[in-house]
């Protein structure tokens, strides 16, 4: 059995398009899969073209893009018009020229992506692969690689190996054998300290003050819990907290709620056994506000004007108890709350 396939015409069309004279731009959102294949789409083309640079459209700011833009040296610059008119070519990776109004703008000699084709923006380029069946477009640039006959360094194998564990969710979500091979074969190369560093890179130093009041505030609900949070800087820590909490064993659910920009914002998460938290934000709050998702991410804003905002926890906990009391037929919403502090969470016996 062929351990990848054979591209050896493909990638000669894909060098051949280039010439020594010309500077390319590879732009992404930056993302680790993408940045992984603009990293390896430079070492594809290297000594092809004059020079290779990566530019990204959106703002990086999650701690492990940061982490990995570190500690594997990924140069990468914010798009902006002056940029793009200092080169002659540009590729694209890990998205089509239809995902982005700045992509959209572009002439692209190169695509390379796995998000599913879509019939009304067909993608224009010379040289475009499209492969909605790979996990990962680290896994098509590991093909590309290895074709070439190209080991891949220590730091590029790194930034490939977790491109393919962030887009399959460490081989949770839908896969190919491809990006099972890619992934084995990219272990003989990478650098497992580097990998576990960028992969414990969760959370922002600024972000510990929240968490520290999520200890203090967070209200225990039978296998579920609450914290309202009051006024926070951005929505993104309550996403942030509600994923956090859900990872405590007999945590099978958590509501997470916090006041940003004139709204109550509230983030619902699960563990997708037990409730469905698309229906119970729905359930909750869709006469007050958009609310809904699916089995184990939700979400809900409701304008603070709906609501009495000193009370949002309250507000929160009493339509929580309506839902449970309407489904379990009781006329009245019965709620037990257990107010915790720090200690008596360390103290509880399981
Ligand atoms: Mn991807």
């Amino acid at each position: 059995m062929a351990y990848f396939r054979t591209l050896d015409t493909k990638i000669n069309e894909l060098q051949a398009l280039f010439n020594k004279k010309e500077r390319l731009l590879i732009l992404i959102n930056a993302d680790p899969d993408a940045l992984a294949s603009a990293m390896a789409l430079k070492r594809v083309l290297y000594r092809r073209v004059h020079s290779a640079a990566i530019a990204h459209v959106n703002e990086i700011s999650r701690p492990d893009n940061l982490a990995m833009i570190k500690l594997l040296r990924i140069s990468t610059k914010k798009l902006t018009p002056p940029l793009l008119a200092q080169y002659d070519r540009f590729a694209l990776v890990d998205s089509q020229p239809h995902h982005h109004p700045d992509f959209a703008k572009v002439n692209f000699s190169v695509v390379l992506d796995h998000h599913p084709l879509d019939k009304n923006h067909p993608v224009q380029a010379e040289y475009k692969e499209i492969v909605p069946e790979y996990g990962a477009v680290s896994s098509l640039l590991t093909e590309y690689l290895y074709n070439l006959k190209i080991r891949p360094g220590k730091l590029l194998a790194t930034a490939l190996l977790y491109g393919i564990k962030t887009d399959t969710q460490s081989f949770e979500r839908k896969f190919s054998d491809v990006d099972v091979r890619a992934f084995r074969h990219l272990t003989k190369f990478y650098d497992p300290l580097i990998l576990q560093k960028i992969v414990r890179s969760e959370f922002h130093k600024e972000w510990l003050k929240y968490f520290s009041l999520a200890f203090r505030k967070i209200k225990l609900l039978g296998n579920g819990s609450s914290i309202f949070m009051g006024k926070v800087d951005s929505p993104d820590i309550l996403v942030i907290l509600a994923d956090f909490f859900l990872r405590v064993h007999n945590i099978s659910w958590d509501i997470v709620s916090g006041i940003h920009d004139e709204k109550l914002i509230i983030i619902f998460r699960g563990d997708g056994l037990h409730k469905d938290m698309g229906k119970l934000a729905s359930q909750m709050f869709k006469d007050v506000g958009p609310a809904g998702g699916h089995k184990q991410m939700a979400r809900a804003e409701i304008p603070l004007e709906k609501i009495d905002q000193k009370h949002a926890q309250q507000f929160i906990l009493q339509r929580l108890g309506e839902v449970r009391s309407r489904k379990k037929g009781r006329p009245k919403p019965v709620l037990q709350l257990n107010n915790l502090n720090i200690n008596n969470i360390v103290d509880t016996k399981p």
